[in-house]
């Protein structure tokens, strides 16, 4: 049975924002074709990007080891959302939770559900520091199949306001 190795993001700025975060690693474990791997430490930050806006965001990163497909990971990601009260209303709305496939191994790949590696990961502070806590040597390449090292990536986002919770 093929089995992949996929980073999962975990955002919430509505609600017991800690409490939502440690129910979806709790709710991953419960799905019959994912064994949670590793989960990083929990992050603070204010929200970025456009239309952003709300109370601070609680962020984590989970690794994964899974049988499911990407989009398979993708249905079972947005029923926990689901379960937690999410709705859908603009782009980078404030949310209950968030849960973003961050790399599916080395997939790369681009359709109109699922855009993998996550475009957005490598400006983000909250997605780069939990990853490098839990896999600091995580190398993948990018939507032109180019390697990204990790360790290179960070020195980018180093200056973001972020506290680890
Ligand atoms: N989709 C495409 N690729 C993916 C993927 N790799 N993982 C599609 C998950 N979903 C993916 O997502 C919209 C659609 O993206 C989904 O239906 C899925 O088919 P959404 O979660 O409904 O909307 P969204 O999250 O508002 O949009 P998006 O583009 O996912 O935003 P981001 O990039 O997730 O940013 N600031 C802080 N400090 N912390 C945060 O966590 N998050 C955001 C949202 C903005 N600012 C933030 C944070
Ligand atoms: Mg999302």
């Amino acid at each position: 049975m093929t089995r992949a190795i996929a980073y999962i993001g975990l955002g919430a700025n509505l609600g017991d924002t800690v409490r939502t975060l440690n129910e979806a690693v709790h709710a991953l474990t419960k799905v019959p074709q994912i064994t949670v791997q590793q989960v990083s430490s929990m992050y603070g930050s204010a929200p970025v990007g456009e239309g952003a806006d709300g109370p601070n965001y609680t962020n984590s990163v989970v690794m994964i080891d899974t049988q499911l497909s990407a989009h398979q990971l993708l249905d079972a990601l947005q029923r926990i959302e689901l379960d937690h009260g999410r709705e859908r209303s603009h782009r980078n709305a404030p949310r209950t939770l968030d849960l973003d496939v961050l790399l599916y191994d080395d997939a790369v790949f681009h359709d109109e559900r699922l855009t993998v590696p996550h475009p957005r990961m490598l400006e983000r502070a909250f997605v780069l520091l939990p990853l490098y806590e839990i896999s600091p040597h995580l190398t993948w390449l990018d939507a032109k199949g180019q390697k990204i090292i990790l360790t290179d990536a960070l020195p980018q986002v180093i200056g973001q306001d972020i506290v680890m919770l």
